[in-house]
């Protein structure tokens, strides 16, 4: 069983075993989509990530029904006492007048753990089982201990989604696809703060046969899912 995708049907091998695939939702929290949130104080359009919410959450919903599928949250941010921010992230921040650490106008502190911009968004709030991945960079394998959480559950397919598509989405990834992992990204599930870089990060995964993988949306998977829920 595979998924219409491009530049080939997914996965390579036909593989899509529920128990070996995973919905992985990137940093799908409130400061990168949400009003006040650290998106929305750089001055970026929160409208372009925000859009990936409902098709998330139609395909997560569709997911959470079909025996042994897996899924994983992540979260980008750093600890309260910023041990784990680097000087030139937050120096960065700062020059864009949205400096990480310190309250933004909605009086949490920007991509601070346990401040309610850094909080996954109400409507795709992680269940009892689902998998929370703590990153303090861009990729989801960085200072974590998602490969080894991969490796003991034996998930070798990822399907990506989440924000922003040309940060966390591709360096996570990159990440995954030079580890092994056989990775499908949907463009209508991610989003990025520039609409061109959306679209250039979905191209770069198309080249060369699908260097990173391939490339498809929630239609498709549902659709290829479709006789496993029936099976419930
Ligand atoms: C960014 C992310 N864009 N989640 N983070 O800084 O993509």
């Amino acid at each position: 069983m595979r998924i219409e995708a491009n530049p080939y049907q997914w996965p390579y091998n036909g593989g899509l075993d529920p128990h070996k695939t995973a919905l992985v939702i990137i940093d799908m929290q409130t400061d990168f989509c949400g009003e006040g949130g650290y998106v929305a104080q750089m001055g970026y359009d929160i409208s372009l990530t925000a859009k990936a919410i409902q098709p998330i959450k139609r395909l997560l919903e569709y997911v959470r029904n079909i025996e042994g599928f897996h899924v994983i949250h992540t979260r980008e941010g750093h600890k309260p006492d910023l041990s784990d921010l680097p000087a030139n992230k937050r120096w960065r921040s700062k020059q864009i007048g949205a400096e990480i650490g310190v309250a933004g106008p909605s009086g949490s502190r920007i991509l601070v753990q346990g401040e309610p911009g850094w909080e996954i968004i109400d409507e795709l709030k992680p269940i009892k089982g689902e998998i929370i991945i703590d990153k303090p960079g861009k990729g989801s394998f960085y200072a974590t201990n998602l490969d080894l959480i991969l490796h003991n559950k034996g998930i070798t397919n990822l399907i990506l989604v989440g924000i922003t598509t040309d940060v966390c989405v591709s360096t996570t990834m990159r990440e995954a696809n030079d580890r092994g992992y056989e990775c499908l990204i949907l463009e209508d599930c991610t989003g990025a703060t520039d609409e061109n870089n959306h679209r250039a990060a979905l191209n770069m995964v198309k080249m060369q046969g699908g260097v990173f993988g391939s490339v498809s949306d929630s239609e498709q998977v549902i659709k290829t899912l479709a006789p496993m829920t029936a099976t419930v």
